[in-house]
């Protein structure tokens, strides 16, 4: 070997140990991003990914709006478990033509961004440009909302299920299953096919009661209604079975059969969930479909009260021993609540909205007491749908909101063929203090009957600019969330 050949390899060994080195001296910010189905989680993802990497317009956000943002990429993810969210589909799924949203994602997915930086402080600036990564980790808020679960006793819990199922009006998925559970005896023999058959019918009815109520959101177990990797699993063959006695159950016989696969599924499906994912994230955002809740009327909006109030029990020192053992140290430090799809409302309206999701949330942390975690709440557009303008209406000029609604949506009479742009008064949001009083109770607002929101097409985005032209990607406070949950670590 020529001494040349040996002194290159050499260098090139000396270069990547470097490499290597300093990308574990790189400092990595894991984004919890959660909230219920359909609530905007993917869209909100691809949003932010897309701006960081393309550099879109974010005022609010210092680094991007200083230009001391160098570069953004993505990365292969660290965890090789666990699928990588699928950013480029979703991205040419809003380029079609017409444009349309991402299809829903409900399992647990990660994505690594690398941020190259100039700090703004001056003394690590001579050090030169740093380096973050940031993995952003999607789940369903549902799976936060299972972590009642591990309070529970199999009998409590079958208690409590039984009475929700009874509730659900109508329910022909509810009245199977209860029918069929209603005939089984805790003390007849434990046979496989009644607890394959029980678990689907129980699934069938959870299906269908949020299906019915799309805002009943603390249904659960949320693996039978958002399995992710465990569809089919023999985890999740089990079912709330009627206590029929105090006395615990007998060996080999139905009852201790389920109750011992409930206690399977809390110690490997939640436990693990709050030990590999959720303890190990540095910052979290909730998103909250709001304006659903408005439209859905008083009691579901006391559904979204509740979910919040589950959805922080996470936060909450010693309701879970073993959890704040398990977070040690690392544990989220700062949560942000956010109001999606803020376009859907004229600006005039966006405090507002803002205001009365702190209203939601503050009684939530009144309840519990966040240890740690810093708070705060924006109404937020990952991608902007809308356009603004005044129409000319009898009672004066009326701000409206123009955009395509999708096909099928309905107003009044009219059903929208997802083709024509429509001007469209949502009506004013009440204030805050009116729609949830100082109880918590959401009282009968004649108000909130006129108050109505459509779903739109995404807006026509130009992914691929020409020379001359910018990147498009219409969004409302995008950047201010973004300066809440990682702004700190890039100064
Ligand atoms: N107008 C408007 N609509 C939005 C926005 N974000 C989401 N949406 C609407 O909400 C729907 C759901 O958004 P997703 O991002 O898919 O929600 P998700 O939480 O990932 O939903 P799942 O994967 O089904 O749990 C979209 O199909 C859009 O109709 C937004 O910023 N503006
Ligand atoms: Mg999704």
């Amino acid at each position: 070997m020529r001494l040349l050949d040996l002194s290159d390899t050499t260098a090139d060994a000396v270069r990547s140990a470097g490499a290597r080195l300093s990308d574990l001296m790189t400092p990595s910010l894991r984004l919890g991003v959660t909230g219920f189905a359909r609530s905007g989680k993917t869209v909100f993802i691809t949003a932010l990914v897309r701006n960081l990497i393309a550099g879109g317009r974010l005022p609010f956000f210092a680094a991007m709006a200083q230009a001391r943002i160098q570069r953004a990429y993505l990365e292969p993810q660290p965890n090789d478990e666990v699928p990588r969210f699928a950013y480029e589909e979703h991205l040419s799924e809003l380029a079609r033509d017409p444009p349309q949203w991402p299809l829903s994602t409900r399992r647990l997915s990660q994505l690594r961004v690398t941020i190259e930086y100039t700090p703004a402080r001056p003394l690590r600036r001579m050090l030169g440009i740093s380096r973050v990564h940031l993995d952003i980790v999607d789940y369903p808020g549902e799976w936060l909302i299972d972590l009642a679960l591990l309070e529970l006793t199999f009998k409590d819990w079958s208690r409590q299920a039984i009475a929700q199922a009874k509730e659900a009006p109508g329910g022909a998925a509810a009245a199977a299953w209860l029918g069929f559970a209603g005939s089984l005896s805790a003390d007849q023999p434990a046979e496989e096919l009644l607890a394959q058959r029980g678990a689907e019918l129980f699934s069938a009815h959870l299906s269908q009661a949020r299906r019915d109520s799309p805002l009943r959101l603390t249904l659960g177990p949320g693996r039978f209604l958002w399995p992710g990797d465990l569809a089919g699993s023999p985890l999740l063959t089990f079912f709330p079975l009627a206590p029929e006695a105090e006395r615990g159950y007998r060996r080999g016989r139905l009852g201790a059969m389920l109750e011992r696969r409930f206690e399977s599924y809390k110690a490997m499906v939640v436990k693990p969930f709050f030990q590999e994912h959720f303890a190990r994230l540095d910052r979290q955002i909730v998103l909250i479909d709001a304006l659903s809740a408005l439209n859905g009327g008083p009691g579901a909006l006391r559904d979204l009260a509740g979910a919040l109030d589950a959805i922080l029990k996470p936060f909450r020192p010693g309701q879970n021993s073993w959890l704040w053992r398990t977070l040690g140290a690392r544990r989220i430090d700062r949560v942000l609540f956010a109001a999606t799809k803020a376009d859907h409302l004229h600006h005039t309206s966006h405090d507002r909205l803002e205001a009365l999701l702190r209203r939601l949330i503050a009684q939530a942390i009144a309840r519990s007491s966040m240890a740690g975690a810093q708070v705060d709440a924006v109404a937020l557009a990952a991608l902007r749908a809308t356009r603004e303008a005044e129409a000319q209406a009898v009672a004066g000029r009326l701000p409206v909101i123009l955009g395509v609604p999708l096909p099928g949506e309905r107003l009044g009479q009219r059903v929208f063929d997802g083709r024509s742009e429509t001007a469209l008064f949502p009506g004013d949001l009440p204030e805050p203090e009116q729609i949830l009083d100082a109880n918590g109770d959401t009282p009968a607002l004649p108000e909130l009957d006129q108050v109505r929101f459509l779903n739109f097409r995404p807006p026509r985005l130009v992914l691929a600019p020409g020379a001359g032209e910018a990147v498009t990607w219409p969004h409302i406070r995008l950047d201010r969330a973004l300066q809440y949950l990682i702004g700190d670590y890039l100064t």
